[in-house]
């Protein structure tokens, strides 16, 4: 049976199995000839932008770019299936439960608003105004509105989330964790200690001109496949990339370009990383800092010798602080330390080092393999550190560049979807809605869970997403969503979220991106941000799944309407009957955003000013900042190890090829040679041998955590792949069950859903 599961992929990413894949889609989903034209309006100016990923256009008023995994998330959109009333009201939520994520979702697209009927286990239909008044009143009957909680997810539009935190901060409360708290909040939180702005200062121009691009703990093949048309291109010119990932990935390692016929049809394929660093998990910031080290020792012999100096003396002088600290730190770390805590050859931080130092332009783009570990802010202010000591920001072909998730996920936070945000974000907003907006700092991803638990947050609404599914520790995340009162959730699809209802429970089903969307004033447009600061109007060319689907913007303001009543001076269906309305009072909270209108609507949209990106530092000292880090030797995975003699083994989780996050497209992971079946573990050979098992063979796996509790997850087939020894990976969110609440990543409060210290058993079958 194994032997299926497992193959040898030995073709590039991209060409012909991409498109077939996308045919495969196409069909599963059981989509007609229009899908076809569905598929080529993405991304295009009188279209809607992709609901895939984030990872900019060439440019948005240009030729459709294919994207496998964004056409998989447009089919799956448009799927001609249905989760009617009738249909779900067949099966009991405990009947519900018992079926994958990938059967949830394969019901289609919800068609009316449910409500759960605790006496039957069932959902049954309510209408739009009843349910509306059934949330208004558990809300207003909350001791403070402080106890409820407002979750997004980040495909939501800048109008929707605007409005979306216009209401909850009228309402009363910053509780507004998000989907970002679980992704590059530590990526938005160092560098705008380091440098101002919490965003990436690149454009895609940027990577037409840069000499070496870094690429740590991203796979774009799978991930931002549009990434890799980039890499491509430089790769060919002759730049070079270095990737540092614990895995072999296809997609860093060849691409072939459904779009080049050349490539196409005599089968080439374009070799994209020029070196490949197969770091240990968690090994980022010691290896960064070996880089560093080289830098400055070869500087230091540079200036000996009377030859040009290395680091850029020049920027560092003018533009930074912190310089001589960090310097020192460095050079004081040790070489065995760095070297053991990377996982790599003193040689090959070397190697690495001499690519940096030989670049003129760097840029420096990461993902989730940094993000997502205890000392993910240290080693993103590392990798900075790094960019700083060249003077590689705020000048053309280099920077960083944090690939975000998300197709507006961005956008959100700029939008205010923040639990902590900026006091002179709420002057304005209150100036410009006449209200007095909170102050007190919600609750995050972490925080809520923990309210919830305690029953000190007692109602639940999410805009979109799979919060069940897609945070840490399962178990206690379900318990603490059944303590609610309410839980209620923005949706296009049926998922595990909805089957893990409060006291009371709604599902309210949504447009999504691809449909037309018409309000009192006539077909409308919403605007989204890329992870490159670009801001672009959407518009879905599709005719509604259902003729009772709210927008996401009508869904916020009916339900502000009906819980705020008297209260609010917000002229809320006003608003909503025309988003060039939600657009103008944008413009009015946000200076960035003046005249917000007239620019999003010339094609192309327009680009956010991004201060670091001009050398004008917004940080506490006018500086861009150096930080000295340590190399961390006492991380959960240490603590784990140490008094114990079996092995214990660092799990990352990640995605497959076939999954959005939690929504499941398919059973194969093409690109790793995984067919079939999703709970696998990838594993190096020789560490399957010390335990005396084979590939093949069912594990269970168990968390350790000091907290005593006993997390398992369980029946995982053993992969062997090229991945260093001690290191695991297997797919979220099947593995999230492992993920203690308690474990999170310093200051940025990220679950460690990279590091996770785990033990390996057979699994043994239950009796039937
Ligand atoms: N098709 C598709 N597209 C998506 C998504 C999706 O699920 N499917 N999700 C979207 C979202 S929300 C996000 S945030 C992004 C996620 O995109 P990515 O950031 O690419 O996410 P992952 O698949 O979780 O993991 C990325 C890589 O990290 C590596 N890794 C694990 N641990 C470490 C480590 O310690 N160091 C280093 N250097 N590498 C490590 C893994 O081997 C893997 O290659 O993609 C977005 N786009
Ligand atoms: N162990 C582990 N856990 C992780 C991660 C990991 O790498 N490992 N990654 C984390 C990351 S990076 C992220 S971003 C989070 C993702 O967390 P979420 O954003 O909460 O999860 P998604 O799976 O993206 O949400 C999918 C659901 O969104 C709904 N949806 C789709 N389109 C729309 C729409 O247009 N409107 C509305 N209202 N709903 C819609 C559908 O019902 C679908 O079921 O997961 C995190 N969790
Ligand atoms: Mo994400």
């Amino acid at each position: 049976m194994s032997k299926k599961i497992v193959q040898v992929y030995e073709r590039p990413a991209g060409g012909w199995g991409a498109l077939k894949s996308v045919a495969r889609q196409i069909i599963a989903q059981g989509i007609p000839a229009k899908g076809a034209r569905t598929l080529l309006s993405a991304n295009q100016p009188d279209g809607f932008d992709c609901p895939g990923c984030a990872w900019p256009d060439q440019d948005h008023t240009s030729t459709f770019e294919f994207c496998e995994n964004g056409a998989k998330a447009i089919a799956a959109e448009s799927t001609a299936r249905r989760a009617t009333p009738a249909l779900i009201a067949q099966h009991t939520v405990a009947q519900l439960s018992a079926h994958s994520d990938h059967w949830l979702e394969g019901l289609g697209r919800l068609t009316a608003p449910l409500r759960y009927d605790r006496a039957s286990d069932r959902y049954r239909s309510i209408g739009w105004d009843e349910a509306f008044a059934l949330i208004a009143a558990q809300l207003n009957a909350l001791p403070s509105p402080n106890d409820a909680i407002f979750y997004t997810s980040g495909r939501t539009s800048n109008e929707a989330a605007f409005l979306y935190q216009l209401f909850v901060r009228e309402f009363g409360t910053n509780n507004f964790p998000d989907c970002s708290n679980m992704c590059h909040e530590p990526s938005g939180f160092a560098m705008r200690e380091a440098v101002g702005v919490g965003k990436g200062t690149v454009l895609l121009s940027d990577f037409q001109l840069a000499d070496a691009l870094l690429i740590f703990g991203q796979n774009p093949g799978t991930n931002h496949p549009r990434m890799l048309g980039e890499l491509r291109a430089a790769a060919k010119r002759g730049a070079a990339i270095v990737s540092f990932n614990p895995l072999r990935e296809r997609g860093l390692e060849k691409f072939q370009n459904p779009q080049s016929v050349g490539e196409m049809l005599g089968d080439g394929a374009t070799a994209i990383s020029s070196d490949y660093f197969q770091l240990k998990i968690g090994g980022d910031l010691a290896t960064v800092k070996g880089m560093i080290k080289c830098t400055l020792e070869a500087d230091a012999a540079a200036q000996l010798a009377g030859r040009a100096r290395i680091v850029d003396v020049d920027f560092i002088a003018a533009h930074t602080a912190g310089f001589d600290t960090f310097a020192a730190d460095v050079l004081a770390e040790p070489w065995d330390v760095i070297v053991r805590e990377s996982g790599l050859e003193r040689a090959q931080i070397a190697r690495a080092a001499d690519v940096y130092m030989g670049a003129g332009k760097v840029i420096a783009c990461w993902g989730m393999g940094i993000t997502q570990h205890k000392h993910s802010v240290a080693t993103i202010q590392m990798i900075v550190n790094l960019l700083l000591l060249r003077g590689n920001i705020g000048r053309p072909g280099a920077g960083p560049c944090p690939v975000r998730g998300h197709s507006n996920v961005q956008g959100d936070r700029t939008m205010g979807i923040y639990e902590k945000p900026a006091p002179a974000f709420l002057d304005r907003l209150g100036e410009v809605f006449g209200f007095a907006p909170p102050r007190a700092p919600g609750h995050d991803t972490v925080a809520a869970i923990s309210a919830m638990l305690d029953r000190a947050g007692k109602v639940f609404f999410a805009m979109g997403g799979n919060f069940a599914a897609a945070t840490p520790d399962t178990e206690v995340t379900h318990r603490a969503l059944r303590r609610c009162a309410l839980t209620v959730h923005v949706a296009t699809k049926l998922n595990r979220s909805h089957l893990v209802c409060g006291e009371q429970a709604l599902i309210l089903p949504c447009l999504g991106r691809t449909e037309i969307d018409v309000q009192a004033g006539g077909p409308q447009a919403v605007s989204v941000e890329d992870s490159m600061s670009m801001v672009h109007l959407s518009s879905g060319i599709n005719a509604p799944a259902s003729p009772e689907l709210l927008s996401e913007p009508m869904i916020v303001a009916r339900l502000a309407a009906a819980t705020l009543g008297g209260r609010s001076k917000t002229d809320w269906m006003g608003l909503v009957a025309d988003y060039d309305r939600i657009r103008d009072k944008i413009a009015a909270v946000f200076v960035d955003f003046a005249d917000f209108n007239a620019r999003v609507k010339v094609p192309g949209g327009f680009r956010l000013r991004n201060t670091a990106a001009e050398r004008l530092w917004l940080t506490a000292t006018g500086k861009a900042n150096f930080f000295a880090h340590p190399v961390p030797t006492d991380l959960p995975i240490h603590h784990a190890r140490r008094d114990r003699a079996t092995p214990v083994f660092n799990l990352a989780t990640m995605r497959s090829h076939d999954q959005y996050n939690t929504t499941i497209y398919g059973m194969n992971d093409r690109y790793r040679g995984v067919f079939g079946e999703r709970r696998v573990v990838f594993i190096h050979q020789d560490d399957i041998d010390q335990l005396g098992m084979k590939a093949g063979d069912w594990i269970d796996l168990e968390s350790l955590c000091d907290d005593q509790v006993r997390r398992q997850a369980k029946r995982f087939m053993l992969v062997a792949y090229n991945i260093p020894r001690g290191c695991l990976a297997a797919y979220f969110p099947e593995t999230n069950a492992l993920v203690p609440l308690s474990s999170f990543a310093d200051y940025a409060r990220t679950p460690t859903s990279k590091s996770i210290p785990v033990v390996l058993a057979p699994h043994v079958a239950r009796a039937a």
